[in-house]
């Protein structure tokens, strides 16, 4: 799978990697940067899922990558086609006029959506290529204008890292050993960094995460056949899938360049 990736990014002129904006440490992968710069390939960093976070610590973001760490970088919001037309421009002016472009990043960071966002209204309805969100499967290339074409990547997650930075990387909750225990772990980070995070995503009480998830399964309607207890691993599972899909908001500081 990784091997796809770095076949992409030798068809490419410049590799775009996309974050999350909530983490763009955890979610950024310094293995496939180093790897990008060794293949003399133009790196730039995407910013992505610009709505769940304040625009002073995008900014924040952005200003770090390049101030301390020498990589472009732009923000976007691509299910609002928010900072598309910038970060447009600003491959262009990377390429200096036309080129192919490599989008790579982690699973559920949104890829496939800033290249549907990117090809726009008329070129996506009139596009023969099929389209679809959830996991993207083998590499495809697009036309968004007729300077810049766009390869999507299937995310890759290395299998080093805790379950719970695979979670934060988009892995597939089936794929995950302890989906509850996951879960619980990512509510208590998300909580240090916003602690009212769930109680507006989900408008419920709790006093505790795995509280949280009985709740939820109740309220979904999520019970057990035999006890009609709360099925808190299916609450655990789509939980972690609305933090994928953006449903949750807070944000880790930019470290202070
Ligand atoms: N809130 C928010 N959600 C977004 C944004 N961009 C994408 N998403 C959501 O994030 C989820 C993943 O988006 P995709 O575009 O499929 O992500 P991907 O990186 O192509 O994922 P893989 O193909 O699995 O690697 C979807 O539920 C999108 O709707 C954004 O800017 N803001
Ligand atoms: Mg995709």
């Amino acid at each position: 799978m990784l091997g796809d990736v770095f076949r992409a990014i030798a068809r490419a002129d410049l590799v775009v990697e996309v974050l999350d904006s909530r983490e763009p440490d955890l979610t950024r992968s310094r293995y496939v940067e180093e790897k990008v710069v060794k293949m003399g390939k133009k790196l730039l960093i995407a910013i992505n899922k610009g709505d769940l976070v304040p625009l002073e610590v995008l900014k924040g973001w952005k200003n770090y990558f390049e101030s301390f760490e020498g990589i472009p970088a732009v923000y976007l919001a691509a299910n609002q086609h928010a900072g598309t037309k910038v970060l447009r421009d600003r491959m262009k002016e990377i390429l200096k006029g036309s080129g192919i472009v490599c989008f790579v990043g982690y699973p559920k960071t949104g890829k496939s959506s800033i290249i549907n966002a990117l090809k726009g209204r008329h070129s996506a309805s009139t596009s023969s290529h099929p389209f679809s969100y959830g996991y993207t499967r083998g590499v495809q290339l697009f036309r968004i204008d007729n300077k810049l074409m766009a390869l999507d990547t299937p995310g890759v997650i290395p299998p080093d890292g805790s379950e719970l930075e695979r979670a934060i990387r988009g892995a597939n909750v089936d794929e995950l050993e302890n989906p509850v225990k996951v879960a619980i772990e990512l509510i208590k980070r998300v909580e240090t960094f916003n602690p009212s995070a769930f109680k507006e995503a989900y408008g419920l009480d709790y006093s505790n995460p795995f509280e949280l998830l009985e709740r939820l399964a109740l309220k979904r309607g999520w019970v057990y056949k035999s006890d009609k207890e709360p099925n808190v691993d299916e609450a655990a599972k789509a939980l972690i899938r609305n933090y994928h899909d953006g449903k949750i908001r807070y944000y880790v500081p930019p470290p202070k360049v």
